[in-house]
């Protein structure tokens, strides 16, 4: 058998199993992967929200990156939760002996139920910290506002934010449009070569729709990790979620909004 390619995820734990690390191991098995982890955070949570959590003390979380990356041919990774300025700090510093491993930021902010990870200066040390050495970085609207301070309403402001996060040093920026308006979501990629392009789909309408942001990053690592360009990678990982969402549209396991990935 050939060895499936090695992705690290770098997250936080879900214990209801929609988002985060749960979401990202199950989307990198999927596609073929072997999914390893670094977890940031533990929350308590279930389709209803999250009653509790707490950060993994900053060392540790170095320790399984570093663990790791010692072990495994490691062929991307990517980020989700960062809980604060130490855990990015310590994730970029594990990094530098990885120069060119390519590297998805999803810039996790809070959870669409309402509970914030990180403050507005938390925010502000990601494009500080990781911004600069990211192949991708992945934020939605609420998470474009917040690094840049520009107001997000229509999609060519989503697509001005995008330019202005490549001013961090990254290689890429796809500024996704799950929280525009109307029947066609339109996520907006820029590379650092000038090129812009959108992807399009009909929104789907469902409430399950939490970890759509870890499945899409954790399936674009994956593309890098099987040597697709960004634009590749993106494309695949687009319609990989559109079919997640489709999939699971009527499924309910809880009394609350499911996950977005169900086979
Ligand atoms: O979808 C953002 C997210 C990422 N990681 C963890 C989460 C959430 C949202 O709830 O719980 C662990």
């Amino acid at each position: 058998m050939k060895r499936p390619p090695c992705v690290l995820t770098i997250a936080g734990s879900d214990s209801g199993a929609g988002a985060g690390i749960q979401a990202d191991s199950r989307t990198i098995h999927a596609l073929g992967g072997y999914a390893l982890t670094a977890i940031t955070a533990i929350t308590a949570q279930n389709t209803r929200g999250i009653s509790a959590w707490r950060a993994t003390p900053s060392s540790l979380i170095a320790a399984q990156i570093t663990a790791v990356l010692q072990d495994f041919p490691v062929r991307a990774l990517k980020t989700g939760l960062l809980p604060g300025a130490n855990a990015m700090r310590v994730v970029a510093t594990a990094l530098e002996s990885h120069p060119r491993l390519p590297l998805v930021v999803d810039p996790v902010i809070g959870s669409t139920s309402g509970t914030r990870f990180l403050s507005a200066s938390g925010i502000r040390t990601l494009a500080k910290t990781l911004l600069p050495r990211a192949t991708l970085v992945t934020p939605n609207w609420p998470e474009a506002e917040a690094l840049t301070g520009i107001r997000i309403k229509t999609f060519d402001a989503a697509e001005l934010a995008a330019h202005r996060l490549l001013e961090t040093g990254c290689q890429a920026v796809l500024v996704k449009g799950g929280h525009g308006p109307g029947p066609v979501c339109r996520d907006c990629l820029v590379t650092k070569s000038g090129r812009v392009r959108w992807f399009e789909s009909p929104r789907v309408t469902t409430r399950n729709t939490h970890g759509t942001g870890c499945v899409l990053s954790a399936a674009i690592a994956m593309g890098l990790a099987h040597g697709k360009s960004v634009e590749d990678a993106t494309a695949g990982a687009h319609a990989f979620l559109i079919r997640c969402l489709n999939s699971g549209r009527k499924v309910s396991f809880g009394a609350g909004g499911g996950p977005a990935f169900i086979r």
